[in-house]
């Protein structure tokens, strides 16, 4: 249904059933996060008040979604509740073959795995930790092609996730097309702050890979907050709904991967697609090395009803209103309070700028992994560091410098209340005034791959 685009916007449910939260003091907090070596990701969730650490798996399922549960067919072959989720992937995104996964990355392994050769290179609008990992492992070379732009937390061009031709165009020069199995498109570039790609941008990508034959992957994950800000922003979409714009995208991209656990609304699952038969079917083959067989790859029955439901919940215009609504007016407030975030407000969090809001901590003390302990201790409020510590290391040893060095607020979607949204602003706002006694982190434990999970901190 199209949004009456009134000028406030509430939630398009009521509760019926509600989760209660233990509440900390701040001693309490104070050793919780000593324990869990200034990381968040290893503090237990029962010392967290409101978690804000990911919009990934933690969203509150409809009625609807809950019983569809009930439906599942646990089958190990040929379940009926595969067709379902088989069929709304090719109705709402317009995709031929589905691979079902446990998660986002089991269909990033696959993709990689059956697409890259060593020594190719695979150009993308910003990595994603796990997407480039996954590229990389199996033997490529990840090159970041989006608009400069997107690397400045205070410019506000509205779509910060599109593609700069002209970079690509020079890899494609340098290394030639045959090199490049396909450019790696996601749809609300996580890292860069939930920014989207405009459909514009899409269409000329879509016009010059066709011309070198090279594929567009599309990481769909977030695809449905990006058709919200086509719809908000971009001339000629103003009267198109999400449902059309999410399948206006896809038809620009040969493939995708996909985790369903942020836009479409489920606590686990993911997918991969494929509109190449060849592809289908040596990803059919694989799946059941590292997933399980093709009709479940990893899933319950149940999870995958309540992806097929969860995906047209997702493009319902009245959801995503409230939905980035939501994360709009926590961003607002933390502006009012002068605290620096990225902008725009991006689609699933707010991102604040940690080199700004610590300027006197450099690269190497950590400041966002510093930021996002401090908020915890403050009011149990629990964020996510996405700087140095999770760009990682280069594959000759060297740590990544990234340029945004942010602190992410994520928003589950259908959790939290806008009370919940205040307390969450005036606990950065209780920092910020205290940002210039604020000391930096040293790293004494670092794990092989993707070290932000388990990396551990002491303070300086
Ligand atoms: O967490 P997975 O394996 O279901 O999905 C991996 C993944 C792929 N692409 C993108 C854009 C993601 O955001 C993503 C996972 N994101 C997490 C866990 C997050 O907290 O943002």
């Amino acid at each position: 249904m199209k949004s009456t685009k009134s000028k406030s916007w509430a939630e398009p449910y009521r509760m019926k059933m509600v989760e209660l939260l233990k509440m900390t003091t701040r001693q309490d907090r104070i050793k919780a996060i000593k324990n869990a070596g200034y990381n968040t990701f290893l503090l237990n969730s029962d010392d967290v008040y409101i978690d804000l650490l990911t919009d990934s798996g933690t969203n509150a399922m409809s009625d609807r979604q809950w019983s569809a549960f009930m439906l599942g067919d646990e089958a190990y072959a040929g379940s009926k509740s595969f067709y379902k989720m088989e069929a709304a992937i090719q109705k709402f995104y317009g995709y031929k073959y589905v691979i079902p996964t446990h998660q986002g990355r089991g269909a990033e392994n696959i993709l990689s795995k059956i697409l890259i050769k060593k020594g190719d290179v695979v150009p993308g609008n910003m990595y994603f930790t796990t997407t480039r990992l996954h590229q990389e492992l199996a033997g490529g070379m990840f090159t970041d092609i989006i608009i400069d732009e997107a690397h400045d937390p205070l410019n506000e061009f509205p779509f910060k996730g599109n593609v700069d031709l002209n970079k690509l165009d020079k890899i494609v020069k340098k290394y030639g097309a045959k090199k490049i199995p396909y450019v790696s498109i996601a749809t609300n570039v996580n890292m860069a702050g939930g920014q989207p790609i405009s459909m514009k941008n899409l269409k000329e990508l879509y016009k010059y890979t066709r011309k070198h034959k090279i594929r567009i992957i599309h990481d769909m994950t977030r695809v449905a907050e990006n058709a919200y800000f086509i719809q908000q922003r971009e001339k000629g979409y103003e009267k198109a709904t999400i449902r059309e714009i999410v399948k206006e995208i896809c038809s620009y991209t040969d493939g995708a991967t996909m985790s369903a656990k942020k836009d479409a609304l489920v606590n686990i699952g993911g997918f991969m697609a494929t509109n190449e038969w060849d592809v289908y079917e040596e990803a059919r083959n694989m799946v059941v090395v590292y997933e399980g067989l093709h009709t479940y790859g990893g899933l319950a029955g149940r999870d995958m009803e309540a992806i097929a439901v969860g995906i047209e919940e997702s493009l319902d215009d009245n959801h995503q209103h409230a939905r980035v609504g939501q994360v709009e007016y926590l961003g607002n407030k933390m502006i009012d309070y002068g605290i620096p975030i990225v902008k725009p407000i991006g689609g699933h969090g707010i991102f604040v700028d940690a080199k700004a809001f610590l300027p006197h901590l450099t690269q190497d003390q950590f400041p966002a992994q510093t930021l996002a302990a401090e908020i915890y201790i403050d009011s149990g409020v629990r964020t996510m560091e996405r700087g140095i510590v999770s760009a990682g290391r280069k594959a000759n040893g060297e740590n990544y410098y990234p340029k945004l060095e942010l602190v992410r607020f994520t928003i589950p979607r259908r959790v939290y209340t806008q009370a919940h949204m205040d307390v969450i602003a005036e606990s950065a706002a209780a920092v910020f005034d205290r940002r210039k006694s604020i000391k930096g982190l040293q790293m004494i434990y670092e794990p092989k791959y993707l070290r932000f999970f388990q990396a551990k901190f002491k303070k300086l």
